[in-house]
């Protein structure tokens, strides 16, 4: 019989805070908020943002429009924070990739920067869990092996500094992307980053 939450992944410990690696759909989690990989309308697209938005209904859309009509576009590296609407997560936190563009403009700081302002966001707002799915890696054009270093390498930084969070899980849609992170997971520590991150 199939339990009901799935087996946990590879992962690793920070104190309290653990990093989690698992394969599926974004979608389905229980957690406090995914992360949608946005565009800077917020008005909804494809890929994992338009995956969201048509299962989480209308309520998201409506509560972006509210904070671009008053904040306007939401620039690439920055966070913000809506409703889950029927999402089992309460909340969604959107944030905007990089797109990539041969990697010498700034992809890997701002990237890291989507990773940094989520979980600063979901921190202030008290939550304990959080799911990204892999930023920029999909209609932005990002390499995932890149990308992985860069996500893994953001993460693990701020949960070894300290964090509220107790949960920080990456949803990876496709067994080689999966791959990917683990490997990236698996590197560990600094000296196989990219520098200046
Ligand atoms: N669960 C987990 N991962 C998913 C899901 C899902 N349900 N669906 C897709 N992915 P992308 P980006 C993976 O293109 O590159 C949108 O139109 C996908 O396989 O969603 O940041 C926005 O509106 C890939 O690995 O995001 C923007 O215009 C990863 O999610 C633009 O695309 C990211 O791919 C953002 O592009």
């Amino acid at each position: 019989m199939p339990s009901a939450e799935p087996a946990t992944g590879p992962g690793r410990d920070f104190g309290p805070s653990r990093l989690e690696l698992s394969r599926g759909d974004l979608t389905g989690q229980h957690v406090d908020a995914i992360v949608n990989a946005a565009n800077s309308s917020l008005m909804g697209g494809g890929g994992v943002d338009g995956a969201i938005h048509r299962a989480g209904g209308p309520a998201i859309l409506e509560e972006c429009r509210r904070i671009v009509a008053a904040t306007g576009p939401l620039p690439a590296g920055e966070a913000v924070i809506t409703v889950g609407g029927r999402l089992p997560a309460r909340h969604v936190i959107h944030t905007v990739g990089p797109r990539w563009r041969g990697g010498n403009h700034g992809e890997p700081q701002t990237l890291a920067r989507c990773y940094r302002s989520s979980l600063a966001l979901a921190a202030e707002k008290g939550l304990s869990s959080v799911a990204f799915p892999s930023i920029s890696t999909g209609a932005y054009g990002y390499p995932v092996e890149e990308a992985a270093v860069v996500a893994v390498g953001a993460v693990a930084d701020v949960l070894q500094a300290g964090s509220p969070l107790r949960l920080v899980r990456f949803v990876l849609f496709s067994e080689s992307d999966f791959d990917a992170y683990r490997r990236a997971l698996a590197g560990g520590p600094a000296d196989r980053r990219p520098d200046r991150i």
